[in-house]
Order: structure tokens, then sequence, then C-alpha cells
């Protein structure tokens, strides 16, 4: 398999911490590569031009880091990250992480094409409520005490989304505002696939 990716993207951290989890990672090659230049072999296996971008062993490309998820899941039984026990649980959480993602990223994209003034408009403040709506609910919803020693989808998603907040938008500051939701944060960040992908 080969996924396509860079160091900065939450989705495709997201990608990258389900093959770890899934002992996966060596079956894949990792491409580096940057989306915002028009990247040639991305834009070969991908038309969206988006990262990350899967391709299957047999050649057929998946977009869209959840669609991914599921299928990396069903690639090996190892450590399910979607347990049919309690799949609406992970899903609902596997969303609100995806939502902060989008709110988070969306957000640094249109300043980084806008600059900071976009913040102001409607949609900018609509992103802003949606961080703050979402992390509040985050913080009631996640506890350190209900953590295994494995971990779901919905968990990474939310996991990923919180740091990628705290390394893009540090001005947020919800580990202020939520220690138990920091607590929760920082045990699953301690896990070695968390470790390994750390934003840079
Ligand atoms: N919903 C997609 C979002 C992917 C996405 O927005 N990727 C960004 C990088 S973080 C990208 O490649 N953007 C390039 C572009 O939109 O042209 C997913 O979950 O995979």
């Amino acid at each position: 398999m080969q996924l396509f990716l860079n160091a900065t993207s939450p989705y495709a951290r997201l990608a990258r911490i389900i093959l770890l989890e899934k002992d996966l990672l060596d079956e894949v090659t990792l491409r580096w590569c940057d989306p915002w230049a028009d990247d040639k072999a991305l834009l070969e296996v991908n038309p969206a031009g988006r990262i990350p971008a899967l391709v299957t062993n047999d050649g057929t490309t998946l977009s869209e880091s959840m669609l991914m998820a599921v299928y990396l899941d069903s690639v090996s039984s190892h450590v399910p990250m979607l347990p049919a026990s309690h799949l609406a649980d992970v899903l609902h959480l596997a969303g609100l992480g995806q939502n902060l993602m989008d709110a988070a990223f969306t957000t640094v994209i249109a300043r980084k094409h806008y600059g900071t003034e976009i913040d102001q408009s409607e949609l900018g403040r609509r992103r802003r409520r949606a961080i703050q709506r979402i992390t509040q609910q985050l913080d009631s919803e996640l506890h350190e005490s209900q953590l295994a020693p494995s971990i779901t989808l919905g968990e990474i998603a939310c996991a990923v989304a919180l740091d990628y907040l705290a390394f893009r938008l540090p001005e947020v500051h919800w580990k202020e505002a939520y220690p138990q939701l920091k607590a929760w944060h920082a045990a699953v960040i301690a896990r070695d696939s968390f470790q390994q992908t750390a934003f840079m």
C-alpha cells in the first residue's frame, strides 16, 4: 500500500496513527508530498489533490481519512478500531473529532489565504463558535478513567483534533479551560502511535 501524506495534516496523521495501532505500517510506503503544490504523483491517484490518499495493494485509491480508517480496520483484525459492541458511541466521537478538525483546519487555511481578518467574517465566527461548542462537549464526554489499553477510531479522531488545535490555534486555550479534557488528551497522546506522528 502507499499513503500520500504530509507532517502537518490532521487527517493524514489520523491515517498514520491507525496504521501504527493496527500494526500495518510495515505494509505501507509513505509518500511525503505537498498537496498545495499540485503534486503530480498525488494528482495521478487522487483527482481531488488532497491528502491523505491511500493506494491499496490492488491499486485502488481511497480518499477521506475516515473511509481509510474503515478499510484499514478490515485489513487486519488486530485491535478493532470500530468495535461492534459500541459502534454508535465510537462513530459519535469520530464525528465530533472530524468536525473539530474541519473547523480548526478551515480556520488555518482561511487565515493563510485571506489573513486573520477572515476570522471576523460570518463563516469565521461560525467556525469559532463550533470549536468552542465541540471542545466543551468533549470535556463533558471524555474522561481519563474510561480509557482502555486499546484505542478506538473515535478516541483517535478527538485526540488528533485537540492536538491540532493546540498546534495551530493555541489562542483557543482549551487546555486551560478544560483540565479534565487536558488529562484525557495527555493520556492518549502518550501512546507510541501519537508520539511517532507528532505534528512538526
Ligand atoms: N475530509 C478530508 C480532508 C482532507 C484535507 O482537507 N486535506 C488537506 C490537507 S490537511 C489537503 O490536502 N488540502 C489540499 C486542497 O484542499 O487542495 C479527509 O478526512 O481526508
